[in-house]
């Protein structure tokens, strides 16, 4: 059965081309450097927004118009499925992810759940050996259902930890099954509402045990992906304690988790925490920490996860510099934890909103591999920090300085050669490669 009849496999058509279904500047096989586009942005669908999603908000009821809409439970699990890999090929993706929820309806049990969860994993195991998406990454939901309504692995109920506990085992091991290059942890609960009636420590010390089994079970059962923390510092919880990249690598580095974790980074979760996306990245790639992607944007004028594909090049271009100086991504990738505007509620639109997001990273890709070619900031930083390259400087930063030596140094210096920055020139130079590298 077919389930996006209107649509055939999506081509590359260059920057030209009027089809809304056709690739504008994401030409998988072209070479950027030492690698090709496809092998650079490693793009991912994300299960839930893709084929779960059905437009429901706080105000209104589901309204997207999927060929899927008239079945349930399994049957319906099963057609979404189908619906995967047809959408996989056409958009010729190479990777996919999802929670355990995405791909099979829960059960009144553990024991029912893992049964409906064996038997989709089963059939997406069938359509791996012979499709080329491989699975980025899967994930527990232990946000959804009202059991975690004070937290999975730092709810104040050791009955929910134990639960999902089992519920992160069974995840390890379809993680093995299907060769998921990652597992994810995203806390979507993890955090407090109120310190009136919270533990903030023991919520926290549970939470690193729970990794630390996390990380054992890994090993015993030869799971060899690597583990990713998603930080997101609100929403649904108040505060959540994966805050950002640096308040992460505090914690692992606290209950001795660094060397098991690297950071699946989200755009708009890095905004809500008041960053930029790029910042978080640098933050990741500095410490040697950056694992993944979560690609889309949030809207600068609601204070909320939208979750929208991304468009913005200043955006895509700034990631993909971090992603290039970091020697792209490892096992890690670009997955679009992103969903259409509910206005967008087309099969179709599925397919546009995928192409306009591996078209926005493919621009950015290409200008970012233009600037580090051209060492354009590379060389403007260099010049900057010169100072540390000499004299006193090269003292600082060979550790040959103290507080004593600085001050014979400093009691008489009479002036202090400062250099501009020169922002607005370096952001009209980054305007410049956006508009003549194509
Ligand atoms: C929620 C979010 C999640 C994680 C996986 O904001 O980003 O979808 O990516 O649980
Ligand atoms: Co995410």
């Amino acid at each position: 059965m077919t389930y996006f009849e209107n649509v055939s496999k999506i081509k590359y058509e260059g920057p030209k081309s009027k089809n809304s279904l056709a690739f504008k500047f994401y030409n998988p096989e072209e070479k950027i450097g030492d690698r090709t586009m496809e092998e650079w942005l490693r793009f991912g669908v994300a299960y839930w927004h893709t084929f779960t999603y059905d437009g429901t908000d706080p105000f209104g009821s589901g309204n997207m118009i999927r060929p899927w809409n008239h079945l349930t439970g399994m049957d319906l699990a099963k057609a979404r499925v189908e619906a995967a890999f047809e959408l996989f090929d056409k958009l010729n993706a190479p990777f996919f992810c999802f929670h355990d929820v995405d791909i099979a309806p829960e059960g009144t049990t553990l024991r029912e759940t893992n049964k409906n969860l064996d038997e989709i994993v089963g059939m997406i195991e069938d359509y791996m050996k012979t499709s080329k998406t491989k699975l980025l990454w899967n994930t527990a939901n232990m946000f959804s259902n009202p059991r975690f309504v004070h937290g999975a692995a730092t709810s104040c109920n050791a009955d929910v930890f134990a639960f999902s506990a089992a519920k992160v085992k069974k995840g390890l091991e379809v993680a093995k099954r299907l060769g998921a290059e990652n597992y994810v942890f995203w806390g979507g609960r993890e955090g407090y509402e109120s310190l009136l009636n919270t533990d903030m420590g023991l919520e926290q010390d549970n939470l690193a045990r729970f990794f630390h089994m996390a990380v054992d079970y890994a090993k015993e059962i030869g799971f060899d992906g690597q583990f990713l923390i998603e930080p997101k510092p609100k929403e649904p919880t108040k505060h959540q304690y994966d805050f950002d990249v640096a308040t992460g690598i505090a914690f692992l580095q606290k209950y001795n988790l660094d060397q098991y974790f690297k950071f699946n980074i989200e755009a708009n979760h890095a905004t809500l925490a008041g960053h930029t996306f790029e910042h978080e990245l640098r933050v990741a790639r500095i410490n040697g920490m950056l694992g993944s992607v979560d690609a889309n944007q949030g809207d600068p004028l609601l204070g909320w996860d939208t979750d929208e594909f991304p468009t913005d090049l200043y955006s895509t271009t700034l990631a993909m510099y971090e992603i290039i100086k970091n020697g792209g991504l490892g096992k890690g990738g670009l997955n679009f934890d992103a969903k259409v505007r509910r206005g967008s509620f087309e099969p179709e639109d599925l397919f546009r909103a995928h192409i306009t997001g591996m078209d926005s990273f493919a621009v950015g890709l290409k200008v970012a591999h233009k600037l580090i070619e051209d060492k354009v900031l590379d060389d403007f930083i260099a010049k900057r920090y010169r100072s540390f390259n000499e004299g006193i400087g090269k003292d600082i930063v060979e550790g040959k300085a103290n507080f004593k030596t600085l001050e014979d140094y400093a009691l008489d210096i009479k002036e202090f050669h400062n250099e501009s920055g020169r922002v607005e020139e370096l952001r009209a130079l980054l305007n410049q490669y956006l508009l003549t590298t194509f």
